[in-house]
């Protein structure tokens, strides 16, 4: 199935902009549905043209491969291309809504997630930052930059949002990122794929990597907690099974729950 219902009903992120609706039998593309009229939605944010962003004609982009610096793949393998209007098609299915709405990239919009867990007294908790779009508590991910790595993401963006490298001098920030460094040398893969986030379309939608990396007590203990960027809060949560978290997080947290032996 395609959007979540609650996703569906709701203005599509930061905008008064309503989705088409699409009902279960016909969220695969595989299936033609001539009735279907799809919104069309970039955001004035995107067409704006930042580095972050493919220009609005996808027709000459290189899709399913690494183009140039950006990696232009999918996790769910080949994805199509519409003929009629060169965009890439979402490989879920049909969202309602045509363009890249909030999303950079047509196509995959790649993402890492860093998943930071401890143990408190017998309880599992992770790192976990409440955004600034009013998505509510999330992992502290971001999208992987033009050319960057996806273990440096996961190490930027954990730096930013959890710690606020931003807004540190150069000396405190190499103090932080070494102390990353050191947190992040070994981790463990949780979670590789489509993420159903609220921002996707039809030709745009998010995927990521999800690594954990667990800390013992010393460690936890000099992490400095400080929300920054795209994070209003953060703080080291309890995971239990009635978690609510941004797109599929709760379902990422939820396996990196059963490493460390907890069952949801
Ligand atoms: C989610 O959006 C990913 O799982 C990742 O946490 C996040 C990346 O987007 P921004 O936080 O940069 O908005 O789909
Ligand atoms: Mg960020
Ligand atoms: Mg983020």
């Amino acid at each position: 199935r395609g959007l979540d219902d609650a996703v569906e009903k709701l203005s599509y992120p930061g905008s008064e902009v309503k989705r088409a609706h699409v009902p279960d039998e016909h969220v695969k593309f595989d299936k033609p549905w001539s009735d279907y009229q799809p919104v069309e939605y970039t955001a004035t944010s995107v067409l704006a043209g930042p580095v972050w962003a493919d220009s609005q004609d996808a027709s000459t982009i290189s899709f399913n491969k690494i183009d140039g610096k950006i990696d232009r793949q999918s996790f769910t393998g080949e994805y199509k291309i519409d003929k009629e209007t060169g965009r890439p098609l979402n490989p879920v299915g049909r969202t309602g809504m045509t363009g890249r709405g909030l999303l950079g990239r047509w196509g995959p919009n790649h993402a890492a997630d860093p998943i930071v867990t401890r143990f408190l007294e017998g309880k599992l908790q992770f790192i976990a930052i409440k955004r600034k779009d009013g998505g509510g508590w999330a992992i502290p991910g971001g999208m992987v930059e033009a050319g960057e790595t996806v273990s440096l993401t996961l190490k930027r963006e954990f730096g930013e949002e959890a710690m606020d490298l931003n807004s540190k001098s150069k000396e405190e920030a190499d103090k932080i990122m070494a102390k990353i460094d050191e947190m992040f040398a070994h981790g463990i893969e949780i979670f590789k794929g489509y993420v159903d986030d609220p921002r996707n379309t039809d030709n745009a939608w998010m995927e990521t990597v999800a690594m954990n990396f667990h800390v013992d007590d010393s460690i936890a203990a000099e992490i400095k907690l400080e929300a920054g960027d795209d994070a209003g809060a953060v703080c080291w949560m309890d995971i239990v099974p009635d978690l609510k978290l941004y797109a599929s997080h709760k379902s990422i947290i939820e396996e990196a729950a059963k490493k460390h032996g907890v069952v949801l």
